[in-house]
């Protein structure tokens, strides 16, 4: 039983502060008359997948939004990570950071590709690129960077070894649709850039993702390795998948775009207020964002330093749970510390100290246009007050495991 007389908290009985779990990654929804209006029409046209007007008008508005040639849309980000992986011709080994999401190191290690694992930068969360270089072997073809959280990986060192190196060098953009780069807009950088349109992301298509890139050939080849490799109503000249997008994702596309703006400026409003709410709290750091280039703003990260804080990342995710605060822990534990990684390379946490480090500090916060200022004071209330209680916090805790 805790002693503290204070039970505002969940976690120190008390009622939870939100009736309601309130999610990281809940969906934004633009217009719904405009959707449902396309998928009516969608309807009435009979073509509901495999190359349809909608996918080609949404290609078309998303390449010239990020300034590319091509865009070349997939069913999801991973499928549209392994196409591209293989129409890049990767094989043997490739560097990637294990601080990113799963699907990154995957979308390799399903086409036997090794990924070997590259520690992050800890001022910006992304691959650290003088790291890169000691982890080139002759097996070694190729990079992939990821901009995480939005924030673009040091693009111009990574470019500058993979081309004194002979290496390919392309970047997972699943979280930064909408972001720029020295005033270019992502998309345009390294061979090819792979963005995720999945309902969690700010701006969705249900499941969906793309490739986009400025190389012609390419582009042609995972149009092709999308559709089973048709080149033809029966010739078949790749290997292929299918990656396709339905009719009814573009629509949703479509329907996002037109809302994107809207989208971005709650996440912006959002991180502000998080900011006013929680930044002079001791031992919390909120990620920042370069004010100088486009950002979406789509995640409100926060790292949790214990022994300022008086509770460590997952104890304050704990009271978060407990108030209904449905906060992540993106992106715990690190991909080399799942399977298969974890078994092929049992000690690679040693070449990672950063990314050990802070697997074990960040938290994401929800936000999108289901939050606005008032949950945001909500949840920085209940921060503040697991902060003053910390230590019966703790022992709550404690005494529950
Ligand atoms: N590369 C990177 C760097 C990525 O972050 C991702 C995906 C990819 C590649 C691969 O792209 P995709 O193949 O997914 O297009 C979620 C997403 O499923 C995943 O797309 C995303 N990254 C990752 C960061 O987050 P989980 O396993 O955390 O999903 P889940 O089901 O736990 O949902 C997350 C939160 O969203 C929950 O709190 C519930 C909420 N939610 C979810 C859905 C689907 C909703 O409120 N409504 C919904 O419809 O992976």
């Amino acid at each position: 039983m805790n002693k503290t007389s204070n039970k505002r908290l969940a976690i120190l009985g008390g009622q939870p502060a939100f009736p309601k779990q309130l999610h990281v990654g809940r969906p934004n929804v633009g217009n719904r008359e405009r959707l449902l209006a396309r998928i009516n029409d969608m309807l009435d046209r009979d073509w509901l997948t495999n190359n349809g007007p909608f996918v080609g008008e949404f290609e078309q508005k998303v390449a010239d939004l990020l300034g590319v040639k091509h865009c070349v849309c997939m069913c999801n980000g991973t499928v549209a990570l392994e196409i591209a992986i293989r129409a890049l011709g990767l094989h043997g080994e490739v560097i990637v950071p294990s601080f990113t999401f799963i699907a990154t190191a995957h979308a390799l290690q399903w086409q036997e590709i090794t990924p070997v694992f590259c520690d992050i930068d800890p001022a910006t969360h992304c691959m650290d690129p003088r790291k890169v270089e000691e982890l080139i072997t002759p097996r070694t073809t190729g990079i992939i960077g990821v901009h995480i959280w939005g924030r673009p990986c040091e693009v111009g060192a990574l470019a500058e070894i993979a081309k004194r190196r002979g290496l390919k060098l392309m970047f997972d953009a699943a979280h930064a649709f909408g972001c720029s780069h020295d005033g270019k807009m992502i998309g345009g950088f390294g061979e090819c850039e792979v963005f995720s349109f999945h309902a969690t992301k700010f701006f969705n298509t249900f499941e969906g993702g793309a490739v986009t890139t400025n190389n012609d050939e390419l582009a042609a080849k995972m149009r092709l390795m999308k559709n089973f490799g048709f080149a033809g109503m029966d010739k078949v000249i790749y290997i292929g998948t299918n990656g396709k997008m339905s009719e009814v994702s573009a629509a949703m596309g479509l329907t996002s775009l037109e809302s994107l703006d809207e989208f971005i400026a709650a996440n912006k409003a959002n991180y502000d207020a998080y900011r006013r709410e929680l930044e002079s709290l001791p031992g919390l750091t909120m990620v920042r964002y370069d004010e100088g280039e486009k950002n979406n703003n789509q995640y409100i990260i926060v790292k949790v330093d214990e022994s300022v804080f008086g509770l460590s990342r997952d104890e304050l995710v704990h009271v978060l749970h407990a108030e209904n605060v449905r906060a992540r822990r993106y992106f715990y534990p690190g991909c080399h510390r799942m399977e298969p990684y974890r078994s092929y390379f049992p000690h690679a946490g040693l070449l990672l100290p950063e990314t050990e480090r802070l697997c074990q500090r960040v938290m994401s916060l929800p936000t999108g246009t289901a939050v606005g200022d008032p949950e945001i004071v909500k949840i920085a209330g209940i921060i503040r007050t697991a902060l003053a209680n910390a230590a019966a916090v703790k022992e709550n805790i404690t005494s529950v495991k």
